[in-house]
């Protein structure tokens, strides 16, 4: 940062790094992602450090993590757990080349993943965010099909409202237009599944929906228009996140599973966001029951702490690629940093955690009261709807007229005042808080989103 002030020294750079203030100049040279920078910068929201379910701002105040960082921190801040054995892994080996060689944590890391995979998720393909978890599945499919000799099936199928992070193939197969719409064409070859968010007919449901199972039937009909020889690969978020927490209708996973099964299609689940405890399971996979062939993860694969993902991949997916001549590389595809050393120790770490605090049940065991809590919102003038699973939900406010988002902007920032950090997108509030909350902690958050709500209805 000293540097940064050396060689700058008259533009944007006249106070300290260490605690950057509320005026736009010092902040300027971040582009910050996903974000209203100009208007960040002139009210920014700083915050300096973590520990259990609170971050503390630049003000000294805590600040409740509604949102286990961005759906990632699921075992909460500052576990000393992990930052040991980063710190323990950064002395002995900070970096080895992952192509050609190898370090035994990413064996043990790889291993112990797939022990707790579902089915025959066997084999674990390390990446180092959710985006090229996606990239990587993709790509996958694709060459496993070619291998097979079948590679007309170049289609993929995606859903709206589907978010499967911001690289070209996440881009293509989701459904987020915004995400989308500045970037050309992306890849071509790709058809949209309908969402399946019904506030009409599924308004407050508790858990899964009732309605909506038919809406897996739209992939017969993409099917019946490109014929299943033209089709690799499905990818859906077993439960939308980012698209605004989207609950899967009960056996609509099921239905999905069984069409692509019978047309030889291969069907990923992006649990970037539900896997690592978020819906009470390990996996959404296992908590709602269905096998997909690859499964893509990250965040709370190493707890937030360092960027990491893992692509699981079936058994039979990986032993069609290991057929060739045994001195061929058989995926030409990979990062500097796949399977990183230190990337590895927080993910053993983390999985240590959540196995000792039994972290991938807890979710199921506060689902109802975390449901009641926040349903007793239900009615707040303009919230629309309420939707839960596990310890994930979100509050849907009707927009204002003519100015979409202002409402749930509103609200956000109020609770954010108040000491609550939510997640807000548009009109929806969204909530993912560390799996280590207790009920006092939910307490406060829906008390925090009580008033935001009022207050944004002035
Ligand atoms: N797939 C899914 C399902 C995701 O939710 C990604 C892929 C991409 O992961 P990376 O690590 O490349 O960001 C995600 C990421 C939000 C929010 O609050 C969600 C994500 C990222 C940032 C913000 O909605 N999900």
């Amino acid at each position: 940062m000293t540097e940064l002030t050396l060689s700058k020294p008259t533009a944007t750079v006249q106070k300290s790094h260490n605690t950057p203030n509320s005026e736009a100049s010092s902040l300027d040279a971040f582009w910050m992602p996903f974000t209203a920078n100009r208007q960040f910068k002139q009210q920014p929201r700083m915050l300096t450090s973590a520990e259990g379910m609170y971050y503390q701002d630049d003000k000294g105040r805590p600040v409740l993590d509604g949102c286990a960082g961005l759906w990632c921190v699921n075992a909460g801040h500052g576990r000393r757990e992990i930052s040991d054995a980063v710190a323990r892994q950064v002395a002995k080996l900070d970096y080895a080349p992952p192509f050609q060689m190898g370090h035994p944590l990413a064996f043990e890391f790889a291993e112990r993943l797939a022990n707790i995979a579902p089915g025959n998720l066997n084999h674990i393909f390390f990446t180092n965010s959710g985006s090229e978890s996606v990239e990587t599945a993709l790509k996958i499919a694709l060459g496993y099909h070619r291998i097979k000799g079948e590679g007309t099936r170049q289609r993929l199928v995606g859903r709206e409202r589907g978010y499967h992070g911001v690289n070209f193939g996440g881009i293509s197969v989701g459904g987020i237009g915004n995400n989308r719409k500045m970037f050309g064409n992306a890849l071509s070859g790709v058809d949209h599944l309908p969402h399946t968010l019904n506030i009409n007919l599924n308004a407050f449901t508790k858990g899964l929906p009732e309605h909506g199972v038919e809406l897996a039937d739209a992939l017969e009909q993409i099917i019946a228009l490109h014929d299943a020889s033209n089709i690799a690969a499905v990818i859906v978020e077993p439960m939308s996140g980012s698209g605004g927490v989207i609950m899967p209708p009960k056996g609509y996973l099921q239905r999905l599973r069984e069409i692509t099964r019978k047309h030889g299609i291969l069907l990923i689940f992006d649990e970037v966001i539900t896997g690592f405890g978020r819906v009470g399971k390990a996996f959404a996979s296992e908590r709602w029951g269905v096998e997909p062939d690859i499964m893509t993860t990250a965040k709370g694969l190493t707890n937030g702490v360092i960027p990491m993902g893992a692509v699981f991949v079936s058994d039979e997916i990986h032993d069609t690629y290991m057929t060739g001549p045994e001195n061929m590389t058989e995926l030409f595809h990979g990062y500097t940093y796949s399977g990183h050393p230190v990337a590895c120790a927080a993910g053993l770490a983390a999985l240590d955690l959540y196995e000792k605090e039994g972290l991938f049940e807890r979710a199921i065991e506060l689902e109802d009261h975390f449901a009641e809590s926040l349903l007793s919102l239900k009615d707040l003038p303009n919230v629309i709807d309420i939707r839960n699973t596990g310890l994930v939900a979100a509050i849907e406010l009707a927009p204002e007229q003519g100015k979409p988002g202002e409402r749930g902007y509103k609200a956000f920032k109020h609770a954010y005042e108040n000491g609550v950090l939510v997640r807000w997108t548009g009109d929806i509030l969204a909530m993912s808080p560390p799996l280590i909350i207790e009920p006092t902690h939910i307490d406060q958050l829906v008390s925090a989103l009580r008033d935001g709500i009022l207050v944004a209805n002035r």
